[in-house]
């Protein structure tokens, strides 16, 4: 049985891009895996990397369990927990920086461009993020975590610190690997298509959100930037708008890009981004149709009641082999 993982912030209402590049895939492969296991959480412990108002945190963090089960992933095979109630992450991430060099943690991509808008102080919590992201996966011998293809840089590094330590103390650790989908792992801002769409993002023009109402998706997609070539053609570097689009669309009903271009020849854009706002939006209705459903249903804390339970069996275990074997304590 192979054991696959990921985790989502809950730094806002989760966007398209979150979507298309890492919710979708979770039940994709949960559906192609029956026989597996798939771990998720929901990390509330990277989010307050970052400055969050606790009443809307607590709030983000509801809304993305209902939205991870709303999306459609399945409970009969899966773990789905609240990372700050498991506290072997935190246990396991304190271990794990003891392998960890500054110099991995400052080439870090992600690390530099949070670090850039932080007004207040940057947290050392931002710094130490991906070491307990490795905490993360390494606590479950995860096989495979699906992300999008920002957390590329910190999948190497969490196979470098597993590599690392069993090196050093023994086989301990399975290094993960990183499931990047080729198409729609880097949605990016409708109104800067040289940005990635982020939840989080100042400006919310160019994001959108998975709970927003649907007529305000409909208008940021026909006004999101393109160019004056009015040719539906996929180019990132000359046309960044219009490949963006295209790439959601072809993410979301499986045509190619060259199947795109062939249905919109001698079409202008206006007929593209009217299509492609219906598309979006029938994917976002059923999600939300779904979320009302559940999201006052007793089913969800009964799912993280057992999601915890289980989650800290598994973690529990795993640490206390690390403290055996780094010498701590009387293990
Ligand atoms: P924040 O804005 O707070 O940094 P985020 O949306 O960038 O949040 P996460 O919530 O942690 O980041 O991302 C959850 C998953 O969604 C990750 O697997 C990440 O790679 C993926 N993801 C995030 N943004 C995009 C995007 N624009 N396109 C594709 N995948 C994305
Ligand atoms: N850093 C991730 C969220 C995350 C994650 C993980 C993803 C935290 N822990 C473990 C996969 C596996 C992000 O997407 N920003």
């Amino acid at each position: 049985m192979a054991i696959f993982l990921s985790g989502v912030k809950p730094t806002g209402i989760p966007t398209l891009g979150n979507y298309i590049g890492a919710l979708r895939n979770f039940v994709k492969f949960q559906n192609e895996h029956k026989d597996d296991l798939f771990v998720f959480f929901v990390a509330d412990l990277h989010a307050i990397t970052t400055p969050q108002d606790p009443k809307e945190l607590k709030q983000n963090i509801r809304n993305l369990v209902g939205l991870y089960l709303a999306c459609g992933l399945n409970p009969d095979n899966m773990i789905l927990f609240i990372q700050s109630e498991v506290s072997e992450h935190s246990e396991m991430g304190y271990v794990l920086q003891s392998v960890t060099y500054m110099g991995e943690l400052e080439r870090m991509t992600q690390y530099k461009d949070k670090a850039q808008k932080q007004t207040e102080g940057i947290a050392s919590a931002l710094f130490t993020y991906p070491v307990l992201m490795a905490a993360d996966i390494l606590l479950y011998d995860a096989e495979y975590v699906p992300v999008g293809d920002d957390q590329k840089q910190h999948l190497e590094l969490t196979r470098d610190i597993a590599i690392r330590f069993n090196n050093r103390y023994g086989e301990t650790f399975v290094v993960p690997e990183p499931l990047i989908a080729k198409t729609g792992s880097r949605i990016m801002d409708l109104q800067n298509p040289n940005k990635k769409m982020d939840k989080s993002a100042d400006n919310n023009k160019g994001c959108i959100f998975l709970l927003e109402p649907l007529d305000s998706i409909r208008k940021k997609i026909k006004s999101a930037v393109t160019d004056s070539e009015s040719i539906v053609r996929y180019d990132v570097e000359n046309k960044p708008g219009i490949s963006n689009l295209m790439t959601i669309y072809s993410s979301l009903t499986n045509l190619t890009y060259q199947e795109i271009e062939e249905k919109y020849r001698g079409i202008g854009y206006g007929q593209f981004k009217g299509d492609l706002a219906e598309i979006v939006v029938d994917e976002i209705a059923k999600i939300q149709n779904k979320f009302n459903e559940i999201i006052n249903s007793p089913l969800l804390d009964q799912l993280l009641d057992e999601g915890r339970q289980k989650a800290s069996q598994i973690a529990r275990k795993k640490l206390c082999e690390v403290y055996k074997k780094v010498g701590l304590g009387r293990f």
